[in-house]
């Protein structure tokens, strides 16, 4: 065998090789460090991330769960290493609270519930505002979920959903004492996709999911009834499977949503029917705050555009960078 041969055929076997230690896989959870990480022949493995992976990044654990991964593990091993990443389709992404560093909270999502109480802990527009635009920024379809109707008048609920009738947004009202047809949006809306539920600690994310899904069996906490807050039961994020392709992310509850990606200048991108406001506005960069000629100014004072909107629209630009 001539040398050149001799030297293909080694490469080629060295290939063989480590293509046959990586695997691909998908991060089902993450636990300080460690990932819980189903292969493509349905095992799990547990790994930690190759050491340089990220070694230009500000944040070091930006694998998420819901990432596509490749890792390999040699049967010497006790964990795994996570070698890359695959491209994400889509993502919930924030920014870590008083940091520039991006947090993925889950990636390769279909939807988005955002989940809220109509009361206990008290519904707050502004966070679901700040969802909506995270859900675009991330490519993912977003639902309002308005959990514990039973606690509340139909009146309430009405109320609560005011704002939100001009922005061509789907939402589900659910209670856990509900019987299960009334929520077929809900089931419809899971099958076959990756659903992430997001909103603060107590809302009842982890319960309506026990309600559907008993057999997950997930941890579900009280609601301190003197402050009406959570309990932050649920302690990391995790994709459960349902199915053959059907997979809910359940994850801890959050107090703030700061944006990741998002400026002054271009939130108007994200924002719902803000969004649609891009091009009628006297100033090119017009930011809709105080700018003569303003056509959202003008449409809030119409009535067009209700003022939970237009305020919630105000806080977020008041929290953001001017870049
Ligand atoms: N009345 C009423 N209570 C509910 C409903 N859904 C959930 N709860 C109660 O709300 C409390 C909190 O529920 P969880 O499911 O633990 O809330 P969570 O959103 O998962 O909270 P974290 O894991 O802390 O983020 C529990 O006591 C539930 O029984 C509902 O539809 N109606
Ligand atoms: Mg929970
Ligand atoms: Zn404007």
């Amino acid at each position: 065998m001539s040398l050149k041969k001799k030297r293909i055929k080694e490469s080629l076997a060295t290939k063989q090789e480590i293509g046959a230690l990586e695997k691909w896989g998908i991060v089902r959870k993450r636990i300080k460090g460690f990932y819980y990480i189903q292969s493509q022949d349905g095992k799990f493995v547990e790994c930690k991330i190759k050491g340089n992976l990220f070694k230009d990044d500000l944040f070091k654990n930006q694998v998420a769960v819901g990432d596509r991964v490749i890792f390999n593990k040699s049967p010497n091993d006790s964990v795994g290493l996570i070698q890359r990443i695959e491209p994400r389709k889509s993502f919930l992404s924030r920014s870590r609270v008083g940091k520039t560093v991006e947090q993925v909270i889950a990636s390769n999502i279909d939807h988005l519930l955002i989940v809220c109480a109509a009361k206990d802990p008290a519904f707050r527009p502004n966070l679901v505002f700040r969802m909506l635009v995270a859900a675009r920024v991330g490519n993912i379809h977003p639902v309002l979920v308005i959990t514990k109707s039973d606690l509340v008048q139909q009146q309430q609920i009405d109320e609560i959903l005011e704002p939100f009738r001009k922005l061509e947004l789907d939402w589900i009202i659910s209670s856990l004492f509900d019987p299960p047809e009334k929520d077929e949006k809900f089931l419809n809306l899971i099958l076959n996709n990756v659903t992430v539920l997001s909103g603060q600690s107590g809302v009842g994310k982890s319960s309506m999911l026990n309600k559907f899904f008993p057999d997950l069996h997930l941890k579900t906490g009280n609601v301190n009834m003197r402050t009406t807050r959570g309990l932050h039961t649920t302690t990391f994020a995790e994709m459960h499977e349902l199915n053959k392709g059907s997979f809910v992310i359940d994850t801890p509850g959050i107090r703030e949503f700061g944006l990741w990606n998002v400026t002054q200048k271009n939130l108007n991108e994200y924002f719902p029917i803000i969004e649609d406001y891009q091009h009628g506005c006297k100033h090119r960069d017009c930011i809709h705050f105080t700018e003569p000629g303003c056509v959202v100014q003008a449409d809030l004072e119409s009535g067009e555009i209700h003022p939970t909107v237009y305020q919630g629209y105000l806080a977020i630009l008041e929290s953001l960078q001017r870049k």
